[in-house]
């Protein structure tokens, strides 16, 4: 059974490229390793209290910072160094469901987009028809849990924030805050696997595997016949092969993606040696002269991000988020099982904020801070006293702007891992960012009862920065692996290929302005209009 795309991996960007194209009438198979996740993609994995009403994990909003405490974490990919999720929906089946509407500087050419990419606007209103955002996701309308945006919203009045509707103005980036807006539906995780994916599996012509893992592309020079598979059952070797006209896109995420070309001969020599060196992968490589020479792992990006954790007398804790998935409290839990509303409709941060920093960097460029407050706090060094139900913390991440690059490698085993960090590696990233969040703590003055517990003072931010490890910094935002113009070009092509295509967070060439999933379902649209519209292909 031959397909016309073969789509490898259900992210966001995989998921609307396959809606997509099924919508266009393809036949389109997509293939994810990862098993279910929320129960309308079949997943059954309960919190006690949910059994009953037969929603899962990845469906309670308010069970978000569970990820990090359990003690079977399966969702994560067991073969990348970093947080990434390998099951249906991809990193948007367990993130923080944080959703912002890009603004334009995210699509400019200065960032590196080809002209082409400038209408991003006729597919953020796409977006916008199939998954409008909300800042108040309980369905009875109310707020929970707002001592964090009532506190964090008077500090940041006093540096004369404005406060407003933050999805309502994306380009409004300096000095603007607001409550965080998310893609939850109805009390309920909703993005693209609550959208896009239900109605491309409605279709005939559209098909999905779980539990399939693609190891590599079958490659004859520049021409791509299909995909081999671990599924030797389902699929004759294991491969799903493409009709005359097909073609592959590679949906992967920047680190499956980036690993998925090396195993295909694609990237830099060193990387593709080492596939050749493993026992397995290396007999599926191409011969060495079809090896194609890409700067695939480099240009990575991620936002650096630094915590500081503070009390205020107003704040509850909500006991660090450490009970909810055995022992939730009994009011919030019955009003969740009720109707889906209060404090579990919610995820945990509740306030976000931006602001523009030409200086102190020395190099002209201007760099955007983004900050986020939550309730609680992962983790806490301090010598102070403190009264643990009031903590809160404010994570300051630096976005747009940022000129820090790493590398993305593989080891011996094929794992995948940030071969260089790239943290703070441009000193210019770091004068800001201390600035940043010097400036963030400004005015506790003006907050009565504010105290500020890690660091243990302003005075003490640089050093709390300098003793921060690079990889504690990692803010889950993997950007430019397969960067577009350098790996891929302006219709998403891998360079020296006929029929093969990334569309993921890989090809993003620049830091995006807020966490990053609204803009890559912009841009999976914008870069899936352009492959239906270029000629050659089925
Ligand atoms: N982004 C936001 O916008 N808001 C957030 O609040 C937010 N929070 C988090 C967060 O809390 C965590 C812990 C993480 C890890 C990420 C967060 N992000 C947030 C980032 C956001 O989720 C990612 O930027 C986004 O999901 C990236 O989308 P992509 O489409 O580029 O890639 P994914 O990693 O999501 O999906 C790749 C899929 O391919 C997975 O389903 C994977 O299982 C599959 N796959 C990989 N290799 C494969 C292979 N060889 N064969 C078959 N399938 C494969
Ligand atoms: C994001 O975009 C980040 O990638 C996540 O790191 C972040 O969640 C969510 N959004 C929500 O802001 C944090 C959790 O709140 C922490 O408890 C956790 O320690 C951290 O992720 C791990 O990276």
């Amino acid at each position: 059974d031959a397909y016309d795309y073969i789509v490898v991996g259900s992210g966001p960007s995989g998921i609307v490229a396959a809606d997509r194209l099924s919508e266009a009438g393809k036949k389109v198979i997509l293939v994810e390793r990862g098993r279910a996740s929320t129960a309308d993609t079949g997943g059954n994995y309960y919190a006690p209290w949910t059994e009953p009403i037969k929603l899962t994990k990845f469906d309670v909003p308010g069970l978000f910072e569970s990820m990090f405490s359990d003690p079977n974490p399966w969702w994560w990919c067991n073969d990348i160094d970093v947080f990434a999720g390998c099951l249906v929906g991809g990193g948007t089946a367990i993130n923080g469901a944080l959703y912002w509407y890009p603004p334009g500087s995210d699509f400019d050419t200065k960032a590196g987009w080809p002209a082409s990419w400038s209408d991003y606007a006729t597919h953020l209103e796409k977006m916008k028809a199939r998954l409008p955002s909300t800042d108040s996701p309980s369905p009875d309308g109310k707020r929970y849990l707002p001592e964090t945006f009532n506190v964090v919203s008077q500090l940041l009045k006093a540096q004369n924030y404005n406060n407003i509707t933050l999805n309502d103005n994306p380009n409004y980036k300096d000095h603007a805050f607001g409550w965080t807006s998310f893609d939850f539906i109805k009390g309920l995780r909703g993005g693209v696997k609550a959208t896009y994916f239900q109605t491309a599996k409605k279709r005939s012509n559209f098909k999905v595997v779980l539990n399939t893992y693609v190891q590599n592309v079958i490659r004859n020079g520049a021409q791509i016949n299909g995909v081999r598979t671990n599924d030797t059952c389902a699929f004759k070797d294991g491969i799903i092969p493409l009709t005359s006209k097909g073609r592959v896109i590679l949906s992967a995420g920047a680190f499956g993606t980036a690993r998925l070309l090396f195993q295909s001969g694609i990237g830099p020599t060193d990387m593709i040696n080492v596939v050749k060196n493993h026992p397995t992968a290396g007999e599926f490589l191409p011969p060495s002269n079809q090896w194609i020479n890409l700067p695939v792992g480099h240009n990575v990006q991620d936002n650096p991000s630094v915590n500081m954790v503070f009390t205020h007398p107003t704040i509850d804790a909500y006991d660090n988020w450490a009970p909810i998935w055995n022992n939730p409290r009994p009011k919030d839990r019955d009003q969740y099982l009720k109707d889906r509303s209060g404090v579990f409709a919610h995820g945990s941060p509740r306030i976000n904020f931006w602001r523009a920093y030409g200086t102190p960097a020395t190099d002209g460029k201007t760099r955007w801070m983004q900050g986020t407050s939550r309730p609680g706090a992962a983790s806490i060094t301090t010598t102070l006293p403190y009264n643990a139900s009031q903590i809160f913390t404010i994570t300051t991440y630096l976005s747009t702007g940022i000129t820090s690059r790493g590398r993305i490698g593989i080891d011996a085993n094929l794992r995948a891992f940030p071969l260089v960090e790239p943290w703070l590696t441009d000193k210019n990233d770091e004068l800001v960012l201390k600035r940043a969040l010097k400036d963030t703590v400004s005015t506790i003055g003006s907050v009565p009862g504010m105290k500020m517990i890690m660091p243990e003072s302003a005075a003490l931010i640089d050093q709390h920065v300098d003793n921060y490890s690079r990889s504690g910094m990692n803010s889950n935002h993997w950007m430019g692996s397969t960067s577009i113009m350098k790996v891929v070009d302006a219709n998403t092509k891998v360079m020296n290929t006929n029929n093969l295509f990334v569309i993921d967070a890989g090809i993003v060439p620049y830091m995006p302005m807020g966490n990053p999933h609204g803009m890559l379902i912009v841009m999976a649209e914008s870069a899936v209009s352009k492959v239906l519209k270029l000629a050659g292909g089925a």
